[in-house]
């Protein structure tokens, strides 16, 4: 796949997921029209969409792009895009990372104000499970559908991320890459890793050893991703990245380059990419592996 193949696949099928998440807020927006404006803007408002391209794309390798599955597995991914906007405007608040600035406009919290970010967080939390009971899709596949976002989503995911990220910084005690590697893999991984399992999952067609090897390479890749967003804080411009640079250091936030250097941490997110694409051979040549690959070299 040529780097303009895969900007072509990007751009497709980003407008596919964005057409689709604006079709199930549409279909609620008349409920309460203040909190629909702050969900439109959290949901609608950018956002590279990776979480539900992995679920598409990991769909495809295992059933191909014409599959009957593949609406389901668009939703699916709508699903994954609601948790991880409301982990971001949650996160955004004065009392977690108190960030002014998300995907190049003012966080939710300062466009509105701190009560309708949370409830807007939770409207989301909650659409996400909404669209999962209502998947088409066998029964078994829609509960193992929640099983799997639910555990990503809770505290054995996000949650214990988010709590360890808020309780730990750097240069204090215990302060060490196992400690930074437990929070990526919460606060990142398990999400990425979930939203791969969720795409092989609604394929059919992905055995009990494949939806292994898938979400062993998500959660490499997740963690090569969250490494590069410490090295993006660093290194990363406010346009660029549509967030405020620099947040990391400032509140001496605990970090893979803080803890072991910027060199090391460019080359364990390209070893991890390189772990990931080994782990899943069926994806050579797709917008998947173009995707796991973008991770280790993205610069937003
Ligand atoms: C449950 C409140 C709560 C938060 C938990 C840790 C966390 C989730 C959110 C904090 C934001 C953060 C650093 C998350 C880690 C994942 C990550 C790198 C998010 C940014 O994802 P992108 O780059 O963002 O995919 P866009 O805007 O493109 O969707």
């Amino acid at each position: 796949m040529t780097p303009s193949d895969f900007e072509a696949a990007f751009a497709r099928d980003r407008a596919t997921v964005d057409h689709r998440l604006r079709a199930i807020v549409a279909a609620r927006a008349s409920h309460h029209d203040g909190m629909a404006d702050a969900i439109r803007y959290a949901l609608l408002g950018g956002g590279k969409r990776v979480r539900p391209l992995l679920c598409l794309w990991t769909h495809d390798v295992f059933a191909g792009t014409k599959a009957s599955t593949r609406d389901t597995a668009l939703d699916a991914a709508c699903a994954l895009e609601c948790v991880h906007t409301y982990s971001l405007v949650h996160d955004d608040l004065p009392c977690m990372d108190d960030d002014d600035l998300r995907r190049g406009q003012p966080s939710v919290h300062r466009k509105f104000d701190q009560a309708t970010a949370v409830l807007t967080g939770d409207a989301l939390l909650t659409l996400a499970f909404e669209i999962l009971g209502n998947l088409k899709a066998p029964a078994d596949t829609a509960l193992e559908a929640v099983r799997v976002l639910s555990a990503a989503a809770g505290t054995s995911g996000l949650i214990a991320g988010q709590a360890l990220d808020l309780a730990h910084s750097a240069g204090t005690a215990g302060a060490s890459i196992t400690l930074v590697e437990r929070i990526h893999e919460h606060k990142t991984a398990r999400l990425i890793a979930a939203a791969m399992d969720m795409g092989a999952l609604i394929s059919g067609r992905a055995d009990a050893d494949a939806r292994a090897r898938v979400r062993r390479a998500g959660l490499l890749a997740g963690s090569a991703f969250q490494i590069v967003d410490d090295l993006l804080d660093l290194e990363g411009d406010a346009v660029t990245l549509g967030k405020t640079p620099r947040k990391d250091v400032e509140k001496a936030k605990l970090t893979f380059p803080a803890v072991a250097g910027a060199p090391a941490a460019h080359q364990a997110a390209s070893e991890r990419i390189e772990r990931a694409l080994g782990a899943l051979p069926e994806a050579t040549g797709t917008p998947l592996a173009a995707l796991m690959g973008f991770f280790a070299e993205r610069r937003s």
